[in-house]
């Protein structure tokens, strides 16, 4: 069966206030995770890959050190990736859960360290890519950074929270400010709920 683009899980204007603007939702959702839907079809056509689970394509077709990974691999993983990220968002952020709280506590130090943190690897990943909070196989939490597409199933590690750091998730809202965007991300698009559940 093919791959299908999610629709939005809230209204393309619900989080403008939260600034991420429509014109954003419209380009990225409507325009650029379409497009990656659209392009993973056509790619794993007649190959081994098609009718398999999206997860089992990322991890699959994942190249471990390769300098730029292959077309399956790029247009499956930033599918997952998005899928995941408006998930991750809500127009109604709530306080985060107390299990996650202390999570992060116990791994970060407090609440403002690991937003400290988790801005400065999505500031500090060079060119496109996503910054994340992970649990890792032996149940910690970590901040990692990724290129392109790469993201934490190619690692063996549970995605809690992830950031897209492509300049078409911020330079509508933000032009160049990507550490803003990153500060904003955090302190008013975050579904916390959502990220305690994937713990
Ligand atoms: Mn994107």
């Amino acid at each position: 069966m093919a791959f299908t683009l999610p629709d939005l899980p809230y209204s393309h204007d619900a989080l403008a206030e939260g600034g991420m603007s429509r014109e954003t939702l419209e380009f990225h959702h409507d325009k650029h995770h379409k497009a990656y839907v659209d392009k993973l079809n056509e790619l794993v056509q007649g190959t081994e890959w098609e009718g398999k689970s999206l997860e089992d394509i990322v991890k699959g077709t994942y190249q471990p050190g390769a300098v730029a990974q292959n077309g399956i691999f790029n247009n499956a993983s930033q599918h997952w990736n998005h899928t995941q990220f408006w998930e991750m968002m809500t127009p109604k952020p709530g306080a985060m859960p107390s299990e996650l709280e202390a999570a992060i506590k116990d791994s970060f130090g407090s609440v403002e360290d690991f937003k400290k943190k988790f801005t400065e690897a999505g500031v500090g990943q060079f060119g496109s890519g996503w910054a994340w909070l992970v649990k890792d196989s032996d149940g910690g939490l970590k901040i990692t950074k990724t290129e392109n597409g790469v993201n934490p199933l190619c690692f063996g590690q549970t995605a809690l929270l992830g950031c897209d750091v492509w300049e078409h998730s911020y330079y509508i809202d933000f032009r160049n400010a990507r550490p803003k965007y990153l500060e904003n991300f955090l302190d008013r698009l975050v579904n916390w709920e959502n990220v305690a559940s994937r713990l």
